[in-house]
């Protein structure tokens, strides 16, 4: 019978290899876990709150029904701010820096979280995602600051994220390797599935939402025209896989090969930095993916070693097999120095003196 293998057995035995990966992880992941199995009992019920909600939108329990992504950024917080082991958090769902309730004890990591990416698919029963980030404190007070929360992605300590598709899976790493978790319902615990994850080295897919292309720059049309079979090198045309959920798109190519590409464009031109935040999107699929052997770029380079000046600032993101993502960037570097040179001073405007 092959052994049964959760998430804090997991973080256990990956410690007994690399000292550094403290205790601290496997409560972090454990909180993180416990989050995805409340999301995910309420999302498989979300189509029903019309049905068993009451006339005036309470659920069955009686509380008051919430927007689903509403309930899934007020259960991650309250599930992590009285742990003792986070400084302060930040959301996707809220502006600013979310500090620890001053009664509460505080720790050396910070959490940014984005609660349900993809929420809009809800309604159509497609499949939405949870990401999360730690990174470590750097600043010398009791409370975490911008500063702690505003690290590239090279500093990254953990990342995960939870699909909430045909079943739960929660995917993450400390830095050992990418490891993907199922729930099994009937025991309430995630049990390791998809062990040290690894891109396959031959793309089978490429997602990108094509009603988009008339925006796209020269580089990014012929890059994806390549894709394609009909221009460059030769090539067998990847297969189109787009659900427009990040998660979904990421992880899909993640176990089969591909790229997942969301472009900036000169559609508004003092806007060319595409959609997907750096801070809740694109930096832990950033770090996951090159822990499993892939990369992820904004176009000029690697989207960890972006230096963040605003928590939700946005980035063009192409991820996924390291020789595709490479050739997008040579592609934009040959065809696309008119839309370079519009988005660089975001790119570099934390290293410009304020
Ligand atoms: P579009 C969902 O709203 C999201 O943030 C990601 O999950 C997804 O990859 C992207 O936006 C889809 O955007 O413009 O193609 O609908």
């Amino acid at each position: 019978m092959a052994k049964i293998i959760t998430i804090e057995r997991h973080i256990l035995e990956t410690q007994k290899q690399f000292p550094e990966a403290t205790g601290a992880f496997t409560n972090l992941m454990y909180d993180m876990a416990l989050a995805a199995k409340i999301i995910a009992r309420e999302t498989t019920r979300a189509g029903l709150a019309g049905i068993l909600g009451a006339a005036d939108d309470h659920n069955v329990y009686g509380e008051q029904q919430q927007k689903l992504d509403v309930f899934a950024d007020q259960m991650i917080f309250k599930i992590n701010d009285h742990t003792g082991r986070l400084c302060a958090m930040a959301s996707e769902e809220h502006e600013g820096l979310i500090e620890i309730p001053p009664h509460f004890d505080t720790g050396k990591y910070v959490l940014l979280y984005d609660p349900l990416d993809g929420s809009s698919n809800i309604d159509v029963n497609v499949s939405i995602g949870t990401i999360f980030a730690v990174h470590r404190k750097v600043t010398t007070g009791e409370r975490g600051t911008l500063d702690d929360l505003l690290q590239p992605g090279r500093k990254l300590a953990a990342a995960g994220y939870v699909i909430y598709g045909s079943s739960t899976m929660m995917v993450y790493s400390t830095g050992h390797g990418v490891h993907g978790f199922t729930l099994d319902p009937g025991v309430g615990e995630f049990l390791l599935s998809h062990e040290n994850i690894r891109i396959p080295p031959q793309a089978l897919y490429y997602s990108a939402n094509q009603g988009n292309q008339k925006y796209w720059t020269t580089g990014v049309n012929r890059f994806i025209q390549h894709l394609q079979g009909m221009e460059g090198e030769p090539r067998k045309p990847l297969g189109h896989r787009y659900i427009g959920s990040l998660v979904s798109d990421i992880h899909r190519n993640l176990l089969r090969g591909g790229i997942f590409i969301y472009p900036g464009d000169l559609q508004k031109p003092n806007e060319p930095y595409g959609k997907l935040r750096l801070m809740f999107e694109a930096q832990a699929m950033a770090f996951l993916v090159e822990q499993a052997g892939g990369y992820a770029s904004d176009g000029l380079g690697s989207i960890l070693d972006i230096q963040p000046y605003s928590l939700h600032q946005r980035v063009p993101l192409f991820i996924g097999n390291r020789d595709l993502v490479e050739l997008a960037e040579a592609y934009i570097r040959r065809y696309d120095q008119d839309w370079i040179a519009a988005y660089r001073p975001f790119r570099e405007r934390a290293s410009q003196p304020a």
